[in-house]
């Protein structure tokens, strides 16, 4: 990442040299759309982030600059009409309310530069990168003695209340508590995780996205209206299931039953999130036999889960879901909220050269774009570089 020019770009600023906090983007294995239906996820944090020089300056103003961008924000922080108009300034306004309103004195402002390497709305978290960068640095830098979990919950909240999508966890815990060369399997509800080694050289495969470089945009999107259609299911089996708190703990019967009751739409909304919790189950169980190739079945599953019954992909990531599966690609899928940005995939290793060579080249005939390929390395997560 680009510290180098952070650097500079701060010093130019502000005349003076401050701390540096790096957050990673995520992947995601399988268990899509699960997190907010209190289900597992398996992510992994990944070697593209984001990266912010900070420096507290006396006074009750932040002073940001978005490097990539090249523009700059300056505003209070001590009530929400202080809200900055930008929205990439909301997310670090919105870490700082949201630890205030855990109880952190934050006393005086700070000027800060960031930039970052994960590719904006590729489905690869660059505002969880964000957000987690900020609230890791400000519980660093001012002792506030957040566990890690909360320090995601600010990253979380943040969304919520500041930016509008009423997104799950896992893009936050990811950025914050990934680990080099393990995935993170996380139950939603309990909050308990665990470290799973995740070495697929070792068994002969490689992961790669496919960024199909069509934007996707969460803010104020379809994204909520999944989460609405998945708790008015909810609702609806409450009557019958007092104990169902999400659609993870429906049975899918219990599903059906209420089949009358709610519209067809939430139907196969809530559908594809209890069918996804189990394809997760199936594919964790799996992967710690060493068998990938079950695991890439129901990586495909979800994919067409995703896009026929959740109807968060679209045409052209169904078309590199398609192009994998002809090459012979082990799992693929649409990754993260959907409406564009990456497919993951698993391939072995002798398909994988073949298998990127024909997707560029498929991708250019029938779309005119350039796809992008990042192969997947599993890094750190939120950290101080300085
Ligand atoms: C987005 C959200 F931010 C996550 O919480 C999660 O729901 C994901 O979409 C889908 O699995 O990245």
């Amino acid at each position: 990442m680009n510290t180098q020019a952070i650097r500079e770009k701060f010093t130019e600023l502000y005349g003076t040299e401050g701390a540096m906090y790096a957050s990673p983007g995520r992947i995601n294995i399988i268990g899509e759309h699960t997190d907010y239906n209190g289900g597992f996820v398996l992510p992994g944090a990944v070697d593209k982030g984001m990266v912010a020089e900070i420096k507290f300056n006396g006074t009750q103003k932040i002073r940001a600059y978005a490097l990539d961008l090249n523009e700059s924000s300056e505003f209070g922080f001590a009530s929400d009409a202080d809200a900055p108009k930008e929205g990439w300034a909301k997310y670090i306004f919105g870490v700082i309310r949201e630890l205030q309103k855990r109880g952190a004195v934050i006393s005086e402002g700070f000027d800060t530069v960031f930039s970052g390497d994960v590719p904006l709305g590729a489905g690869m978290s660059s505002s969880a990168a964000l957000e987690s960068t900020y609230a890791y640095a400000m519980n660093d830098m001012l002792g506030l003695g957040f566990e890690k979990m909360e320090l995601a919950r600010v990253g979380q909240s943040t969304e919520h209340n500041y930016v509008g999508v009423k997104c799950g966890i896992m893009d936050q815990f990811a950025s914050i508590h990934g680990k080099a060369g393990h995935l993170m399997k996380l139950d939603c509800k309990s909050g308990e995780f665990e470290y799973v080694s995740f070495d697929p050289e070792a068994h002969g495969y490689k992961v790669c996205l496919v960024d199909s470089c069509v934007k996707h945009e969460l803010v104020g999107s379809p994204y909520n209206r999944r989460r609405e259609s998945c708790e008015r299911a909810v609702a609806a089996i409450q009557k019958n299931h007092p104990e169902v708190e999400f659609m993870r703990d429906a049975e899918i019967e219990w599903l059906n039953d209420v089949i009358g009751e709610i519209t067809q739409e939430d139907y196969i909304r809530a559908l594809y999130a209890r069918q996804e919790v189990d394809r997760l189950r199936e594919a964790c169980a799996a992967m710690e036999k060493g068998d990938y190739e079950t695991a890439g079945r129901r990586m495909y599953a979800t994919h067409v889960g995703m896009s026929v019954l959740y109807e968060v992909s679209c045409e052209e990531l169904d078309f590199i879901n398609e192009v994998a599966r002809e090459c012979g690609v082990t799992g693929s899928r649409v990754m993260g909220g959907g409406f564009g940005g990456c497919c993951i995939n698993i391939v072995k290793a002798d398909k994988y050269d073949n298998f990127v060579a024909t997707v560029q080249k498929k991708y250019k005939e029938k779309y005119g774009i350039d796809c992008k390929i990042y192969p997947v390395v599993i890094s750190d997560g939120a950290r101080k570089l300085c």
